[in-house]
């Protein structure tokens, strides 16, 4: 069997700062084209997305039924997709069934796969683990078990003091599989643990004019079962000298105090994020607040 493994896709209208695109939607839909064109030409049996499908939980509705119209024009075989933090309303579980990915999946577009669905694809067993769910143990070593999860999980730390799982403690920690296919960390890595693959395609669109993200080559990934090795196809995007326009990057603030190292010594030690939201979402955890007191918080934050 083939599947095609598809990154981070950050779908959205507004044009991220820097970029040079005059209609962002378009870029966005030129990207999911060729990736379906990949997946048709080498006849796939699915397509296997590892979420942030959206940029952000509540996406334009036109480029939503853009999407589900592009996908539904070419692919007629099974597509699944876990959500990310992207695609979810403040990071709540709770929020899936609002998502985007159940009106795709009401759309007949997608089969959105979380903690608790698993699907039969042919000789496959389709798993999934959206973010902040913890993945499910694969019951039938017969089949050939896939996870998909959106998790940070990377071979490179993302800036110092960084504590980042690496693919072969994800894979001690959570064991059975075949194929690991992880989002949320946006650049790409295939990396052979034992016999599994751990595979994370990176970010489908160059988002930042960070040096890294422009030195980023969008890709898709096709695995073969057969032969149990990923091929990286690279999609025909512009060069980064083109997509940007770095005279658009806002000058770093100089007035007021420098707080970098502070926040670097707090981060290297754990304590602090630079979200609130994320800072929240943290504290709710490790506190092991229930999840119905965790949804109230949120939703009062709602109106804030
Ligand atoms: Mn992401």
């Amino acid at each position: 069997m083939k599947f095609l493994i598809l990154g981070d896709c950050h779908f959205r209208v507004r044009t991220p700062q820097c970029r040079t695109d005059e209609n962002f939607m378009e870029t966005c839909l030129d990207k999911l084209q060729q990736a379906m064109d990949v997946a048709h030409a080498n006849e796939c049996d699915a397509v296997l997305q590892v979420g942030d499908f959206f940029d952000s939980p509540n996406p334009s509705g036109e480029l939503v039924a853009e999407v589900i119209t592009s996908i539904r024009a070419k692919w007629r075989k099974p597509f699944y997709a876990t959500h990310g933090q992207h695609d979810l309303t403040y990071h709540t579980e709770a929020s899936m069934k609002r998502s985007t990915l159940r009106i795709m999946e009401a759309a007949g577009t997608t089969n959105s796969v979380g903690g608790y669905t698993r699907f039969g694809c042919k000789t496959s067993r389709i798993h999934g683990a959206a973010f902040g769910q913890i993945p499910p143990v694969p019951d039938n070593d017969r089949y050939f078990n896939i996870l998909i999860a959106h998790t940070m999980v990377g071979d490179k730390p993302l800036w110092p003091g960084h504590d980042l799982t690496g693919p072969e403690e994800y894979v001690r920690k959570y064991p059975g599989y075949d194929l690991y296919c992880l989002g949320d960390y946006h650049y790409p890595f295939s990396v052979k643990v034992g016999d599994a693959w751990v595979i994370n395609p990176g970010v489908l669109l160059r988002l930042t004019a960070s040096e890294r993200d422009m030195q980023h080559r969008p890709k898709v990934v096709i695995f073969d079962t057969d032969t149990n090795e990923p091929e990286d196809i690279y999609l025909d995007v512009k060069p980064a000298s083109e997509a940007f326009d770095l005279s658009k990057k806002k000058e770093k603030r100089v007035e007021g105090p420098d707080f970098s190292a502070m926040v670097a010594q707090l981060k290297a030690a754990g304590r602090i994020g630079l979200s609130f939201r994320e800072n929240l979402v943290r504290y709710l955890e490790t506190k092991k607040v229930e999840k119905n007191v965790q949804e109230a918080v949120w939703n009062a934050l709602e109106g804030v």
